[in-house]
């Protein structure tokens, strides 16, 4: 009777489901993965530090929708990737950390790189678990995806012992999962709920829609511009970390302060709308529609009865189904929708002047109309944290962009902006981060050259954490900053060792041209911008 390993299975499983694209770092829990992945259909792209392999998937799931894959090795590997999974939670995105783990046999007794990996990775995941048997591994493979794919998105640690993926078994002992295992049907928002909904927006004279992390996608944007037209309400994305200060959503306090209902479309009421608080009017009403129930119970415990109305669905029928039925009823007020769209979007017409303050800086403002001349409409962004990234999502325009997001957690991009590279080949990937944030993840440079990812990062050089400076000056006076300064680190010369394409630029003249010969490299590459250290704009009515 022939046998197959644990190992094969996995990968004959991820094979099947078309999920081939495999972030990787070896370790000896998991080369027996790497020996399976030899005869099937599977592409390793391997990284230098395992939470690059989370990031990578993180944002190929956001890009894709479809679950990005990360196998790290146990223990220390997979304490490594962990961290990086809360960015992932934040933004609700598909994935599945797999990870290799002690022996099952040796658990409690002190076994190699025992680690308890699943209380670890609990709070940063939808769910975790230890596989324990060989001949339904396959199975738990199929489960973690369809758990990261099913209502409100997120990622999944599966934890894979060594000697369950080392064992083999016999071939009609296995059981595979079917198509069926690796998905559930979406929970539709029913007709009369929706029509309920739709009654109650059509009684407020400014409502506001609030979409979920998961709409920030070219996809969700579309949707929620859709959701705009069909209920004559703004619709915006709360997925910064800076709450009603999101530096893409200019005077969003002033919008919330002036709305009367908001709807939250898979929107959780959380620290990014200040709980339902102040900006928010006392009597704003709300809507909660929900892929979870325990997001519902919250708003009526913070809301009470100005709760409309509650309803539990996913986000995207939900949002299909009342854009469907809103279609019959004249909506909103297009003078509201405009006058909120001018908070949110329009930028003071004197940032176009700033200059730096020195021949040879530039003003973090400067820097953003050049980058957005070579930005196509399928264009990927991606925005770190910091001040400069800040400036960067004020004043950028694009549909495919990410940011660091609900998280606020820094130093994804560089290898964020690989794994875009891996889910969209075509089309130019752009990252914009500070100099502190660079460090975090720079050696990915090397991988993103030896997988040929290419991808241009602007990287904003202030010689501080700039961010936290500020907090430091705000909160604790100016002669009371401290552990906050960074060297004029030549980032485009350590990209160039690491056989990426550097580029220093001090004049906002050489900016351009700079983008042009670091697209036209074809690799990865950093234009290391001096700038100005200037705190991201707070913009208010
Ligand atoms: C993982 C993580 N560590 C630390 C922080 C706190 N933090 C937020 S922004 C920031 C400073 C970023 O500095 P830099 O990348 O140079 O950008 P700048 O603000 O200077 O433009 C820090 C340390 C965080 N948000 N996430
Ligand atoms: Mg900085």
């Amino acid at each position: 009777m022939p046998k197959l390993r644990g190992a094969d299975i996995v990968v004959k499983t991820l094979e099947k489901a078309g999920l081939t694209d495999i972030f990787t770092l070896s370790g000896n829990h998991i080369m027996s993965l790497f020996d399976a992945a030899i005869d099937a259909n599977l592409k390793l792209l391997h990284v230098r530090h395992e939470a690059a392999t989370v990031h990578m998937a993180d944002s190929y799931g956001r890009l894709t929708g479809r679950p990005g894959i990360a196998w790290v090795t146990g223990g220390p590997g997979h304490a490594n990737a962990v961290g990086a999974l809360f960015t992932a939670l934040g933004q609700e995105t598909p994935m599945v950390l797999m990870s290799g783990h002690t022996e099952t046999d040796q658990l409690g007794k002190g076994g190699f790189q025992e680690l308890r990996q699943v209380a670890m990775a609990e709070p940063v995941s939808k769910a975790a678990w230890l596989s324990t048997d060989t001949a339904t591994v396959g199975m738990d493979v199929a489960k973690a995806v369809r758990i990261a794919t099913t209502g409100r998105p997120g990622p999944v640690s599966l934890n894979l012992p060594s000697d369950v993926l080392d064992a083999r078994v016999e071939t009609d002992a296995i059981v595979w999962p079917t198509p069926a295992d690796f998905s559930a049907p979406a929970v539709p928002l029913h007709d009369a709920v929706a029509d309920a909904v739709i009654g109650l927006m059509a009684t407020a004279k400014r409502p506001l829609i609030i979409g979920a992390p998961v709409l920030a996608t070219d996809r969700g944007r579309v949707l929620l511009r859709r959701m705009e037209a069909a209920f004559g309400a703004p619709a915006v994305l709360s997925e910064g970390p800076r709450s009603f200060a999101d530096a893409s959503l200019g005077a969003y306090a002033d919008v919330a302060g002036d709305a009367d209902m908001v709807l939250l479309l898979g929107k959780a009421l959380d620290f990014t709308l200040k709980f339902g608080g102040a900006p928010f009017r006392p009597d704003c009403r709300f809507i909660a529609i929900d892929p979870d129930g325990a997001m519902l119970d919250r708003a009526v415990r913070y809301k009470g009865a100005l709760l409309a109305l509650g309803a539990i669905a996913d986000t995207v029928p939900a949002a299909e189904t009342l854009i469907a039925r809103a279609a019959e009823h004249k909506l909103g007020d297009a003078g509201w929708v405009k006058e909120a769209n001018g908070l949110l979007y329009d930028r003071p017409a004197d940032w176009a002047v700033l200059t730096g303050s020195a021949p040879d800086r530039l003003h973090p403002a400067q820097v953003f109309p050049v980058l957005q001349r070579y930005l196509t409409p399928q264009s990927i962004l991606i925005a770190d944290g910091g001040e400069f990234a800040q400036w960067g999502q004020s004043i950028l325009r694009n549909d495919r962009r990410m940011i660091n997001g609900v998280a606020g957690s820094i130093g994804g991009s560089l290898p964020m902006a690989a794994g875009a590279r891996v889910a969209d080949p075509a089309n130019p990937v752009f990252a914009v981060l500070g100099d502190g944030t660079f460090g975090f993840h720079m050696s990915e440079i090397e991988t993103a050259v030896r997988l040929n990812l290419p991808y241009v990062a602007i990287v904003g050089t202030d010689c501080r954490w700039n961010a936290e400076y500020r907090l430091q000056v705000r909160d604790y006076g100016p002669n009371r900053t401290y552990g906050c300064e960074l060297d004029p680190t030549r980032y485009d010369l350590a990209a160039a060792a690491l056989g990426g394409h550097g580029e220093l630029v001090t004049r906002v003249e050489d900016l351009g041209p700079a983008i042009e010969r670091s697209l036209a490299s074809g690799k990865a590459a950093v234009v290391n911008v001096m700038i100005d250290s200037i705190p991201s704009p707070a913009l208010r009515r």
